[in-house]
């Protein structure tokens, strides 16, 4: 990795992967067992995506993501007892146990959820883009997402109005391949890359799939 990271801090990173994944194969388990109530989407396999983004955003900086939150609400630095307690419906949960697997956040980590509806926090991102644009502060917005959700209406108008008005959004696409269970190829007649040709963005960072995490079916499952 050349980002000229100390080991200590490298290592630092790599505690946190495991402990992502570590908290995903506990909620499974409790999952299983019907503990938790509603949906649980897990985040194993993309642990170094979170990890990473993370470790490049200032803390300041604002967080909008899809419903595979759990492991960017870790790296984000919220408690991990407190992510499990939510998990559970406790009302000691990130959010006072209301939200469940899909609906982290935390004011005070500018973590703004956790969306269970596809595509629905762009808007809100590029909303708080607009916002720190305004007000002219001196924050970024880092929005996440998976690739099935370049096929949303969302995706089209938010990168649309971001890239008008030159906004301190960053979209983030987590590229697994599959939209849940259904494969890219299976939905739509070209590549997700290609989507960001219809706007007036910068292009993807190589940060690929095989450089960074593996796609597992099991990541899918629930
Ligand atoms: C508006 C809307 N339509 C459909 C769904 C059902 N749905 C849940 S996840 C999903 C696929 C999302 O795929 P992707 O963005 O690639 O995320 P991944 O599961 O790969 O992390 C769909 C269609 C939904 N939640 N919201
Ligand atoms: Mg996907």
């Amino acid at each position: 990795m050349e980002m000229g990271l100390l080991p200590d801090e490298l290592l630092a990173l790599y505690r946190q992967m495991v402990l992502i994944r570590r908290l995903e194969e506990k909620s499974t388990q409790l999952y299983t067992a019907g503990q938790i109530g509603g949906f649980l989407h897990l985040y194993i396999g993309e642990e170094a995506i979170a990890v990473g983004a993370c470790k490049a955003i200032h803390p300041d900086d604002h967080l909008f993501t899809a419903y595979r939150d759990h492991g960017w609400a870790i790296a984000r630095g919220l408690d991990p007892g407190r992510i499990l307690a939510e998990l559970l419906g406790k009302a000691t949960g990130v959010s006072g146990g209301k939200g469940g697997s899909m609906h982290m956040a935390s004011a005070e980590h500018h973590y703004w959820g956790g969306h269970a509806i596809v595509g629905a926090h762009l808007p809100l991102a590029t909303g708080v883009g607009l916002a720190v644009q305004y007000r002219e502060e001196d924050q970024a917005v880092l929005c996440v997402l998976g690739e099935g959700t370049t096929n949303i209406g969302y995706f089209h108008e938010s990168l649309n109005l971001a890239a008008l008005w030159k906004l301190p959004v960053v979209f983030l696409v987590e590229n697994n391949q599959y939209g849940m269970g259904t494969q890219v190829a299976r939905r739509q007649p070209c590549p997700t890359s290609l989507r960001r040709d219809v706007h007036t963005i910068s292009p993807a960072l190589p940060l690929t799939d095989k450089t960074f995490w593996k796609f597992t079916p099991e990541s899918t499952r629930h």
